[in-house]
């Protein structure tokens, strides 16, 4: 069960690994290699004799066996397929196990103590022959125990230490080093010798490695501390599940050193206060190129237009008609136009200068593994391309949904204007009436300051008052229309344009930020699951 949830919490680092942009193909192969082990019917173990040539590894395993198993010769280097040797009743279980490993020299054993048990005899790994290191690669990531096989003259060796301990040990929990030919030295100075390579493993990080010391020629008896350590009693599936476990916990933890998150905390890359603060100062930036007072004119100059055809009378539609055909019209009232034509006010640079400072100044805090991909974010081309495409969707879903608004109140105006014309109409005639009539008798009202004048003169004067009054309300209430037309469009394309950023430069970084929380849980899950998965039980 920890096994399963282990597994899974090195998907979820490999899964965060691919949105931050770090390598994991290492990773990969470790899951991969991990479920093709656990799908393997056998319960039976797979321990690896590993060492440099002649240190005595084939001879152990003959030991061991109580025949020659292997060739073991002065010759160097003697092995160079791995041989495994395995329970014979396992054989058939274990056949699909070794030909993954791809080991072709199979011998049986029917030792029942050790019924869990295949040794893999390899071939050694610092020789003439580069092909037995090759090999020795391949196979180590796929076994469940190793022994490494070591002699007094080789137990310093940087290739074993730096090289095989270093990259392995840590991704492995059943292992122990075997101090082989120990007859070579005194009882003395051979328990001084494995002191010497337990203190170096100690220095290395590996201190819970047991060191044993065998003398592999002198047969069974020679090999005593070797064999009681393969008859601890760890449960075979045990030592499956432990070495898988180790190998993913050492894989995430890989993954999330690279990536600079500690077990369960990622701070996130960008202070979210600061955030805030560079989002608005851009979203500024922003709207003075928008400009939401031109908006507002147009708009007002366009309801006005739409206005005047049916409130202005027998004249209103001659004006607009006029307007259009000038080309006045789509100068200064057409709203739509004016916010496609934004980038024509300047450019965008200064507006997303808070934002790209903002990461730049982050970029250097960031591991280098994943500065790469919030590099590219943060470079000025690019930033003001997303800005501009971000403004450019908006504006363009905004203004295909207008409505220039319109009120009845226009054509009543627009009856009062005609009838204002009829009057103005009749004035006329009755000023012709009375240029043609000579003594025509008219009337007269007497009218403060002005003592009495004549009745066709105040008519005039009021009709036109009238009609003055009718086009100003028009005026103003297209003007109240507009206005209020325009602060709705402008509170909406202010709050999109902020959505689009936030879409398009900052949920990238969010994205990232939470591919690096992701990783991070996955780092504590591992070191919970996979770490009680990988304890030996002892
Ligand atoms: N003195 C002494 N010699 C040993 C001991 N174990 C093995 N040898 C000898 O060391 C030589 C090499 O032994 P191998 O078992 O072939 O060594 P190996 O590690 O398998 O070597 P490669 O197959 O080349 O990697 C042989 O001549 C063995 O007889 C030991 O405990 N004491
Ligand atoms: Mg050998």
């Amino acid at each position: 069960m920890d096994l399963q949830r282990c597994l899974a919490h090195l998907d979820e680092a490999i899964e965060a690994a691919a949105v931050l942009g770090i390598e994991a193909t290492a990773a990969a192969s470790v899951r991969d290699t991990a479920r093709t082990r656990l799908g393997f019917p056998s319960d039976a173990y797979v321990l690896a004799m590993a060492g440099g040539t002649g240190v005595g590894k084939s001879t152990i395993l003959n030991a061991l066996a109580g025949e020659e198993v292997s060739p073991a010769s002065a010759r160097r280097p003697t092995t160079a397929e791995p041989v495994a040797w395995i329970p014979a009743n396992k054989r058939e279980e274990l056949a699909g196990l070794l030909s993954w490993l791809g080991v072709t020299q199979v011998r049986e054993h029917r030792a029942e103590s050790l019924g869990q048990l295949a040794v893999l005899d390899l071939p050694d790994f610092d020789s003439i022959a580069p092909e037995h290191r090759e090999r020795v690669d391949t196979l180590l990531p796929r076994v469940d125990a190793v022994a490494w096989v070591v002699d007094p003259e080789k137990y310093k060796d940087e290739i074993m230490h730096g090289g095989y301990l270093r990259t392995f040990a840590p991704r492995l929990r059943h292992q122990l080093v075997v101090l082989n030919r120990s007859d070579l030295l005194s009882a003395e100075d051979a328990m001084r010798v494995s002191d010497d390579m337990r203190t170096q493993l100690g220095r290395e990080g590996l201190a819970t490695i047991g060191v044993a010391i065998t003398r592999a020629r002198d047969g069974a008896a020679g090999i005593g501390e070797f064999r009681h350590w393969l008859d601890s009693g760890v449960e075979a599936k045990r030592i499956v599940a432990s070495r898988i476990a180790a190998e993913a916990h050492e894989a995430v933890r890989d993954l999330a050193a690279r990536t600079g998150v500690a077990d369960g905390g990622a701070v996130p890359l960008i202070d979210p206060a600061r955030r805030e603060r560079a989002l608005d100062a851009v979203g500024r930036g922003v709207l003075a190129l928008v400009d939401i007072r031109g908006l507002e004119r147009q708009a007002v100059a366009a309801t006005r237009l739409a206005a005047r055809p049916r409130g202005a009378g027998p004249f209103g539609h001659l004006t607009s008609w006029v307007y259009r055909l000038t080309g006045r019209a789509r100068a200064s009232a057409d709203p739509a136009g004016f916010l496609r034509r934004w980038q024509s006010r300047g450019s965008l640079a200064p507006a997303v200068e808070p934002l790209r400072e903002l990461i730049a100044v982050t970029l250097p805090t960031v591991p280098g593994s994943v500065r790469g991909g919030l590099a590219t974010l943060s470079t000025p081309a690019i930033f003001e391309q997303r800005l501009a495409g971000a403004i450019d969707q908006s504006l363009a879903a905004e203004s295909a949904a207008f409505r220039v608004p319109t009120s009845v109140l226009w054509s009543v105006i627009g009856l009062a204007q005609y009838a204002v014309t009829a009057l103005l109409l009749f004035c006329a005639l009755w000023f012709a009436a009375l240029f043609l009539i000579h003594e025509a008798p008219v009337g007269s009202v007497d009218v403060p300051y002005l003592g009495r004048v004549p009745t066709p003169v105040v008519l005039l004067s009021v009709t036109l008052l009238i009609g003055f009054l009718l086009a100003q309300a028009l005026r103003l209430h297209a003007g109240w229309l507009g206005r209020r037309w325009a602060r709705r469009i402008g509170h909406r394309v202010t709050r999109e344009v902020r959505e689009r950023i936030t879409e398009s430069l900052l949920l990238p970084i969010e994205r990232f930020d939470s591919a690096r929380q992701q990783l991070a849980n996955a780092a504590a899950g591992a070191t919970e699951d996979c770490v009680s998965a990988a304890t030996p039980a002892r």
